[in-house]
């Protein structure tokens, strides 16, 4: 990158805004805010040994699952931010059982709704293991001016605006699409910006690399057991065609496997008979970021952007990534029913 030449997420939003004479800056300020929100959990994130935020808080969530301290701190930070942007009406988040409404009166009006999990992959934090936000931004569908209902959340993934992540790793990154190409962005701490690094980023087509947990091997569905088969097997001599690399944290093996092609699998198991993974604010954006950037989202027997979600929380068999490989484990999975 020219370092005289640089595009913030600021100055790229303002820039695609001029593409739709219509925009009236409503969701460049909600991305403003979702930026400088991911600054404040970027800090913290980054200062977590040193600070005394480590570990686990003493809340259970809604999912049953005990909190870590950064959970709680990056869903309260991504909420008020969400909330002073005045341009959102109402968040869904991972660790709320419930939609949270913004009544206050400069937010009532907004336009758009967020679909969160404000840290994702939190249980490998204190093993200084990359974490990540996620999010999911639609238009609401109820009236303006009105309180925003559950059915403003439930909307398949099809009808999101945009949706994106941030990765808390070596860097920090933010990456984003609103239906226009994949773009990501590096946090230059010196600036305390997110600067244009990654404009166009793409998945391979073929990729290499599958991510998986191994250990619940003898409990996934007999497709997917022998798709994981086909990747061992087809080693030679010569050629080694798959590698499996898991993280454990979706943002961080996503994000690894869009720069270097591959496919993170979810599968159902006898501990996860539904899958592990949320529709709403996991699978519905991660499967947008992989159909704009050439890639699949898939539940093992189709496209996970045309769910119709029946709840907030639900949960979903996951298979993401590069297109031949997502291919490849949906007709495995298809044949083995
Ligand atoms: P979380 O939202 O509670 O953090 O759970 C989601 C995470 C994903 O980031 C990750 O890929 C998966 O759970 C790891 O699960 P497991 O430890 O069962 O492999
Ligand atoms: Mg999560």
């Amino acid at each position: 990158m020219n370092s005289y030449n640089i595009t913030t997420l600021d100055d790229f939003i303002i820039r695609r805004q001029k593409d739709y004479p219509e925009a009236k800056g409503e969701f460049s300020r909600l991305m403003h805010h979702l930026g400088t929100a991911a600054k404040m959990v970027s800090m913290k994130v980054k200062r977590a040994g040193l600070s005394d935020i480590l570990g686990q808080s003493q809340n259970m969530n809604v999912q049953g699952e005990i909190q870590q301290k950064l959970d709680v701190y990056a869903d309260e930070v991504f909420t008020a931010a969400l909330l002073s942007s005045g341009e959102c009406c109402g968040v869904a988040t991972e660790e709320n059982q419930n939609i949270i409404t913004f009544t206050h009166e400069f937010a009532v009006n907004g336009k758009y709704i967020v679909c969160i999990d404000p840290l994702d992959g939190s249980a490998n934090i204190d093993a200084n293991v990359s974490v990540g936000t996620i999010f999911s931004i639609y238009r609401r569908v109820s009236q303006r001016g009105e309180q925003v209902s559950e059915i403003d959340f439930l909307q398949p993934g099809t009808k999101q605006v945009a949706a994106g992540y941030v990765i808390y790793g070596s860097s920090t990154m933010l990456v984003y699409s609103t239906g226009n190409g994949v773009n990501g962005f590096t946090l230059d701490p010196s600036l305390g910006e997110f600067c244009l690094s990654h404009p166009g980023m793409m998945h391979s087509e073929k990729g290499r690399i599958y991510s998986v947990n191994e250990g619940n091997y003898i409990k996934f569905p007999e497709g997917v057991k022998k798709y994981i088969k086909y990747c061992q097997e087809n080693d030679t001599e010569t050629e080694r065609p798959y590698i499996s690399r898991y993280i454990g944290s979706l943002v961080s093996d996503f994000h690894r496997n869009l720069l270097k092609g591959g496919i993170y699998l979810y599968p159902e198991s006898k501990n996860y008979p539904t899958g592990k993974l949320r529709l709403v604010y996991e699978c519905n954006p991660m499967s947008f970021l992989a159909e704009h950037s050439g890639g699949m989202g898939s539940d093992g027997s189709g496209r996970v952007l045309t769910i119709v979600p029946e709840s907030l929380h639900q949960r979903i068999p996951f298979y993401t990534g590069s297109t031949e490989m997502v291919k490849r484990v949906e007709k495995f999975i298809a044949e083995n029913q």
